[in-house]
Formats: structure tokens, sequence, C-alpha cells
């Protein structure tokens, strides 16, 4: 169930880009977090499809001249753990996901995304959990992420990045 999870989600934003050549109600970008260095935009995580298993999706823009990267993904409060996944001909554990100086890396279906393991409760549909990514190089960053249903999350992958 976990392993396949990924490819569902690939599958979906295909559907989506469909969708959204013939609709442009998906809305802006949405910042999700922001400080002088790094922007977070579109953080999402689909409603559970385990009791307690999550993934989470966003767009990171790295502002400084340097290059950076996730070094590591907390869930505060919780007993949950995060850890870092890149799809590459099957789903691998990273320790790390590195962004370009003045470059952006994209987490999403079929690529770079965190997974979160031993969920107190799935995640629906309007909960918004807060993950705080810690940075080789910039100060730690507490990302807002929505949990959005199917037709949400069709719409979110249509906002778009600046
Ligand atoms: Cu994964």
């Amino acid at each position: 169930m976990i392993y396949f999870y990924p490819m569902k989600i690939r599958a979906l934003s295909i559907v989506a880009l469909g969708l959204i050549s013939c609709a442009d109600g998906a809305g802006g970008p949405i910042v999700s977090f922001e400080n002088d260095g790094l922007v977070v935009y579109n953080a999402f995580a689909p409603a559970s499809p385990a009791p307690d298993l999550a993934t989470v999706f966003f767009s990171l823009v790295n502002k400084q001249n340097v290059p950076d990267s996730i070094v590591d993904v907390v869930l505060a409060d919780s007993g949950a753990r995060a850890e870092m996944h890149h799809v590459q001909g099957g789903m691998q554990q990273v320790t790390s996901i590195p962004v370009a100086a003045g470059g952006r890396v994209d987490l999403e279906p079929g690529g770079f995304h965190i997974m979160l393991f031993d969920l107190l409760a799935p995640l629906v549909s309007g909960d918004t959990i807060d993950i705080t990514l810690r940075f080789s190089s910039a100060p730690d960053a507490v990302v807002r992420v929505g949990v959005l249903n199917y037709t949400e999350v069709v719409q979110n992958l249509g906002r778009g990045v600046p």
C-alpha cells in the first residue's frame, strides 16, 4: 500500500493536466512559509490513504546565493516520524533534498516527497499540520500543510509557482 501510493498520485496529476487546460479556476500560488532566504509554495498533503500514513508535497524556492538542502523534517506534538523520499525507478529514502542557489525544487508526485508514518489519526480534508524543515544553511522553517481531498489536490496541482 505504502509503495504504490506515489504512483496513484502520479496518475492523478496526469488527469489534472487535462482539467487545468480547460479550467483556470485553480487560483494562484499559496505561500506556505517565507523568510529572507526561502519561500515554500502550495504545501499540501492528500487525505491519508491509510490510517497512519500521509505524503506531503510543496515547491521550495531558495532566495539565498548559496546552495542549500533540506536535511531533516520534524512533526511537532506528534508521535509521527517523517522521511524524505525520491521516486527514481522505485521509491527510496534520501538523506537530503538539494536546492540550488537561487533555484527551486518541486516536491511532487513521482519525484521528491515527504512521507509521514505512525500518525495518531488519519489526516482528513480541512486539517492542517505544521512540519518543521531543517536545512544545511537556512534556519528552520515551520510550514503549514493543508490536507486536501481529491478535487482540491487536482486544483492545487494547477496553482503554479511565481
Ligand atoms: Cu515515499
